[in-house]
């Protein structure tokens, strides 16, 4: 009911709405709507009441909202399953263990903080509440585990598009998992997959990306790499308008694009997005590193470099970072 009492004011948004409309609508009386608007202004909600006039709802709150995130999301796979945390230690491991025990494709799990997120390699990923889209979605892929990279890709290019139509902003790939604006680190991609040799038993993709940081609020370990839409754009952005649109892009490119011939389309489009293609790069593997130029990208998702002596030499995604020659990018 409350959620039924939230969209009525969503539908009206800006205006009011009479106490007695919404209890005759809903066959409940003009008491029980009132308890249901003290509950979404002590939620965050920002809604007006006058004895005259009923009730308004100002403007939508960056709440993190499972009623908000459904208004409007037509996917029929991805997000059909929601798990919405305050705070978790990281929504990749709560993906998995949900994954394990056979939640379906397209499961998401979103947290408003991360009190353990993760990156790659045991590294960490800064999640405080409120200032991102921390979030992680259960795939059941029909892919062999070789090609598991192809999932980083689909993800990168659908947070690409979704960042273009949902903020207004482009956005540039660094291969293989990391979406930068202006040089710095706006998104992270962590893809983890649980596989036999020749299948693909599930595989968790987290999505770690920078809404409404502003430079202050970047803790030091990463104030000189990382940035934010806040910071990039100047204005506060609502996450869930930005999370629908990656769940929708997502899908598209999921269902679509992922197994066929129309891989390579998603392929060109992810090249189209490389911040390194054709650029001279520094590849750090754990004790080892390599320099040449980013020459293309494989199939199953790897860089294929062109090392000083002419030679082709493919890199998988797995265990490497990339760096400019002098920078990050
Ligand atoms: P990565 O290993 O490529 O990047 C991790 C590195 O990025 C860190 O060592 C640090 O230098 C830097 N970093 C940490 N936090 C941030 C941040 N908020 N913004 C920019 N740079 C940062 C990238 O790993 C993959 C990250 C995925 C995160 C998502 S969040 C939802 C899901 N749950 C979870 O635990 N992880 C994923």
């Amino acid at each position: 009911m409350r959620d039924v009492v939230l969209n009525i004011l969503l539908d009206n948004l800006g205006h009011f709405v009479s106490g007695e409309d919404i209890s005759r609508q809903l066959g409940i009386t003009r008491a029980a709507v009132w308890k249901y608007i003290k509950l979404l202004q002590s939620q965050g909600y920002p809604i007006e009441s006058s004895t005259k006039k009923g009730y308004c709802l100002r403007q939508v709150p960056d709440i993190l909202d499972d009623a908000l995130l459904l208004r409007g999301l037509d996917t029929s796979v991805f997000g059909r399953k929601m798990e919405i945390h305050s705070s978790i230690g990281s929504t990749n491991a709560r993906a998995k263990e949900l994954a394990l025990n056979g939640a379906p494709e397209g499961t998401v799990v979103i947290a408003d903080e991360q009190v353990q997120g993760r990156g790659r390699l045991g590294r960490s990923w800064i999640s405080p509440p409120g200032k991102g889209i921390w979030m992680s979605v259960v795939l059941r892929p029909r892919l062999f585990p070789q090609q598991a990279s192809r999932i980083t890709i689909m993800t990168a290019v659908a947070v690409a598009n979704a960042l273009k139509r949902s903020a207004q902003i482009e956005v540039g790939i660094k291969w293989p998992n990391d979406i930068v604006c202006g040089g710095k680190k706006l998104c992270g991609i962590l893809n983890e997959v649980h596989a036999e040799p020749q299948v693909i038993h599930y595989a968790v993709v987290g999505i770690g990306l920078n809404v409404n940081f502003s430079q202050e609020d970047l803790p030091d370990g990463i104030k000189d790499l990382a940035t934010s839409l806040k910071i990039e754009k100047d204005k506060e952005f609502c996450r869930v308008d930005i999370i629908r649109a990656i769940l929708q892009e997502m899908e598209k490119s999921y269902l679509q694009r992922l197994n066929n011939d129309r891989f390579t389309e998603l392929l060109k489009e992810y090249e189209a997005h490389s911040v390194i293609l054709g650029k001279r790069v520094r590849v750090i593997g754990i004790g080892s590193e390599l320099s040449g130029y980013a020459e293309g990208f494989g199939e199953d998702g790897s860089l294929i470099l062109r090392l000083d002596d002419g030679r082709l030499e493919t890199i998988l995604a797995g265990d490497v970072s990339i760096r400019g020659e002098s920078s990050y990018v």
